[in-house]
């Protein structure tokens, strides 16, 4: 099977990654630069490096006892979604030596607390969270502390006290923006952009790395405006929904950047519908986020133009966090997933691959 290993680096290579780049503008996904401190997807045997693949991650428990992990899901808003929720129940199997207890929150706050709640009262051995906001997590992480049942918080992040969990596992939603941002700069070069922005889920790490991420880069272009920015909550029907109300209100606009590809899915529905031309032919520049099959099917039909990928397969960096607290060894108190961005043909980027069908039929999401 060709599959895309996912490349991780620790928290303090990405650190020194950073550090050594110095700052945003040389951090582009696909750039030499960080291909430097950790190799380059394709190159990665990812079983050797810190910690591996979500494929490579299916030995059975150490100790040779089931261990029991709660998953508290987001929810199934996305294609994104979905292939990260099959990764986990691929991954923490009963074949692996795990039996996993799985939530999905539906996108609801208080059913994901009640779920972390009710993986206390279970017992269970770990608890996996993919927070869907980063707010009110202080108080439950405090009491899975006080059951001495670890935390691993996966995908998103939270915004409570480190000491309440034990690591945390996702992509980098800021570098993600300002890939998105730097790569549109480029595509510009210097041309007016009027910008809308359909935001993903109010209060997730993942909007408000992304908004701030893409931001930055605005700040640095007085001839970029943005125009609007609301929330289509990372869904297709959110995505087309706001669309729609962007055309009613706006008649001048070039550029549209979808938090999430089921957001991007949506807004050409609607402009498909009010006659509104976009990609590399057309009148609007689309911008995406995720990178799934789909996504990357419409940036090789030069639909998007630039997609952003966060690789949903994490899975196996959580069951490798948690052989590694099984076997009473250090862990890294956060692992960054790293991403490529990718751009339809016809577009050369110093941040991102042109898609080619090669690409795509490596696509394992
Ligand atoms: O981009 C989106 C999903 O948290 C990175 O959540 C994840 C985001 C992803 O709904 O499609």
């Amino acid at each position: 099977m060709k599959r895309k290993l996912a490349v991780l680096m620790t928290g303090a290579m990405v650190m020194a990654t950073l550090a050594g780049c110095g700052g945003s503008e040389a951090t582009p996904a696909a750039a030499p630069a960080a291909a430097e401190e950790a190799p380059a997807a394709e190159e990665a045997p990812a079983a050797d490096e810190e910690a591996p693949a979500a494929e490579e991650a299916e030995a059975p428990a150490a100790s040779g006892d089931t261990i029991s992990v709660g998953f508290a899901q987001v929810g199934h808003e996305s294609d994104w979604r979905a292939a990260n929720t099959q990764n986990y129940q691929d991954t923490f199997s009963a074949a692996n030596g795990y039996e996993l207890s799985f939530v999905d929150a539906d996108n609801d706050n208080a059913v994901q607390l009640e779920a972390v709640r009710g993986f206390i009262q279970q017992e269970v051995d770990y608890i996996c969270i993919a927070p869907i906001e980063t707010a009110g997590w202080d108080t439950v992480l405090q009491e899975a502390q006080d059951a001495g049942i670890p935390v691993l918080i996966v995908d998103r992040s939270v915004d409570a006290d480190a000491s309440l969990y034990e690591t945390q596992i996702g992509c980098d939603m800021v570098a993600e923006g300002e890939t998105a941002g730097n790569w549109l700069a480029e595509y510009l070069d210097g041309g007016d952009a009027k910008i809308l922005v359909i935001e993903g889920t109010v209060g997730a790490s993942a909007t408000l790395g992304r908004t701030e991420g893409f931001n930055n880069i605005v700040g640095q272009h007085s001839e970029w405006e943005v125009l609007d920015s609301q929330s289509g909550d990372f869904t297709q029907a959110g995505g087309q929904e706001v669309m729609e109300s962007f055309i009613k209100s706006y008649s001048d606009f070039n550029v549209v950047v979808c938090q999430n590809d089921n957001e991007a899915y949506g807004a050409m529905d609607a402009m498909d519908a009010a006659g509104i031309t976009y990609g590399v032919d057309g009148d609007v520049i689309i911008i995406s986020f995720d990178a799934t099959h789909d996504g990357l099917q419409y940036t090789l039909d030069g639909k998007i133009n630039c997609n952003v990928e966060c690789n949903p397969l994490q899975a196996g960096f959580a069951a490798d966090v948690i052989q590694k607290l099984q076997a009473g060894d250090a862990i890294d108190a956060q692992t960054i997933v790293t991403d490529e961005a990718f751009v339809a043909p016809g577009i050369t980027s110093q941040y991102a691959v042109t898609m080619t069908q090669e690409v795509l039929d490596g696509r394992a999401y």
